[in-house]
């Protein structure tokens, strides 16, 4: 038999997820739906009774071409024929069982650190499980989260061994979330060749159903990778992309995109009216079961955590679930990430809950985001000063942005703009942008409509929206009648307005020469 780990089903029989059904029942109708593989868990049963299942269990699976891997025990493996084992950490060795196995027998082990993937690979295994990636009620007693980012730092230290060895993710994965784990947690060289899951199907309604989704749903990219275009943009010379950016403002502007702002109150009016200049549509909803139907309309999400509330959490991830199903794009702002531990856990809770098209922060809270956190304090939710140089700075967006697989743009004096393969310094604004608040949240929201509505290229969605906002910040400041915050606001929303006039009369001198971006080499 073939190893195709690309649906791993793994059985429960407790009484939460099995319930009064019956196990060979949900694992025919699974394997009839599609799994490749099974393994039979079992951690309170006794020998005889656990011989008996599997070889039932071993029966069926035969009947339909799948392998089946006994958890744990080498001896039940043995004594039912099933094609394999698979062991945990504190389980016999792999040398050991292989020593006792038959030479084709299959043998996987759990791995949720470098140090154990890296060991399995060595001693031979033939698969890793790979996890926990996200909590799961399934299994509490879990060593650790790792999340996607965890899974990919796995798979790439692996990549660089002699031996090459197939792996799975486990952990909380689903139906809704599959696409994402698989896209976010590969790593350049290595990705996951399936999912194993418990619950997705143990538990469901319609076992053969729910599997046969899971695996045309693991066989198709996600919507966000294929409605927002992932193109390289690598190849194009920086002032290329410069050149290209008032091209970029008409075309959004004649799309006019609607862009939903789950934002905190402090700013959401000034924020819905620098979006109105701009020459987009914004709404400012909370309410996360709206998202549904303002998600079909090509538009973009904006998370801002600025107001957090305890319901907030909840009403974010309805929303980002909507445009993420959508292909729509998503902004995170994670705005005071590091300043409580509510906030922290939010951002953790967030990341490990969708995609985000695009994080933008300040320095502390993209090192927030990016786990950087040594010496790492945030007082409130203004950025507080440096502790990073340029080269750090860069050095974070590129390797949170090819981390997340996503868009990353640290805001300060000098933004840094990276999509994992380059770094873009943007060195326009004006300091009057930093003493009037709202002025930082804009970008997140202007950021998601420039994403909605140019999906040719996120680098350069992000950078003509930014430029837009920078150039007319700088219009603003050089009027006369600005002597401060308070004027330069109202100066500021004419002068977004005045590029919006000029880019939908089809006038794109706006921008020329104004560009002051520069390409950092890391
Ligand atoms: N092993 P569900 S997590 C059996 O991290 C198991 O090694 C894990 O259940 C590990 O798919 C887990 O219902 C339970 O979340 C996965």
């Amino acid at each position: 038999m073939t190893l195709d780990l690309s649906l791993y089903l793994v059985t429960d029989s407790t009484p939460a997820i099995l319930g009064s059904r019956d196990i060979y029942t949900v694992v025919e109708e699974a394997c009839k739906g599609g799994v490749t593989i099974v393994q039979y868990r079992d951690k309170t049963s006794d020998t005889g009774a656990l011989v008996e299942t599997a070889t039932k269990l071993h029966d069926i699976t035969k009947r339909y071409n799948v392998p089946l891997i006994i958890n744990d025990r080498v001896d039940v493996a043995i004594a039912s024929g099933a094609e394999g084992v698979h062991l945990g950490q504190d389980d016999m060795s792999i040398t050991a069982a292989k020593k006792i196995l038959s030479k084709d027998a299959i043998v996987g082990i759990s791995a949720s650190t470098v140090e154990e993937a890296v060991r399995a690979v060595k001693e031979g295994a033939d698969y890793l499980g790979i996890g926990t990636l996200f909590a799961t009620p399934t299994k509490t007693n879990t060593k650790n989260i790792i999340g996607t980012a965890g899974v990919q730092m796995i798979l790439d230290s692996i990549s660089r061994l002699d031996r090459a060895v197939s792996t799975v993710g486990i952990g909380g994965i689903n139906l809704s979330n599959v696409q994402r784990v698989l896209y976010q947690s590969a790593a350049p060289n290595k990705a996951l060749d399936g999912v194993a899951v418990v619950s997705a199907i143990m538990a469901a309604e319609n076992p053969k159903s729910v599997a046969e989704q899971l695996k045309e749903t693991i066989a198709t990219p996600p919507a966000f990778v294929t409605r927002n275009s992932i193109e390289d943009s690598s190849a194009v010379d920086v002032s290329a992309l410069a050149a290209a950016v008032p091209e970029v403002v008409q075309k959004v502007v004649n799309f006019h995109p609607i862009v939903h702002s789950m934002i905190n109150f402090v700013v959401a009016n000034f924020v819905a009216n620098v979006a109105i200049s701009a020459g987009l549509s914004p709404i400012m909803s909370q309410y996360g079961d709206e998202a549904k139907d303002l998600a079909v309309h090509g538009g973009g999400l904006v998370i801002n955590m600025g107001t957090l509330t305890s319901a907030s959490i909840g009403e974010y991830l309805k929303a980002v679930k909507a445009y993420n199903s959508n292909g729509n794009p998503v902004v995170l702002d994670p705005v005071g990430a590091g300043a409580t531990a509510i906030r922290r856990d939010a951002v953790r809770t967030l990341m490990a809950g969708g995609y985000f098209d695009l994080i933008k922060g300040n320095e502390r809270e993209i090192r927030q985001v990016y786990g950087n956190t040594a010496n790492l304090t945030q007082r409130g939710v203004d950025s507080g000063p440096s502790a990073l140089n340029d080269v750090e700075k860069a050095t974070l967006a590129r390797d949170l942005a090819r981390r997340e697989r996503n868009i990353v743009l640290i805001t300060g004096t000098i933004d840094y703009l990276s999509d994992g393969r380059r770094v873009i310094a943007i060195k326009n604004g004006h300091e009057l942008l930093s003493k009037a608040t709202g002025t930082g949240c804009a970008i997140g929201t202007i950021c998601g409509a420039y994403l909605a509505a140019y999906r040719d290229n996120k680098l350069l969605a992000v950078l003509a929206g930014l430029l837009m906002y920078e150039i007319a910040a700088e219009n603003a400041a050089a009027k006369d009648t600005v002597n401060g915050p308070g004027t330069f606001l109202p100066a500021f929303l004419d002068e977004i307005h005045f590029i919006w006039q000029k880019a939908s009369e089809g006038d794109l001198k706006w921008a020329q020469g104004r560009a002051k971006i520069e390409e950092v080499k890391l």
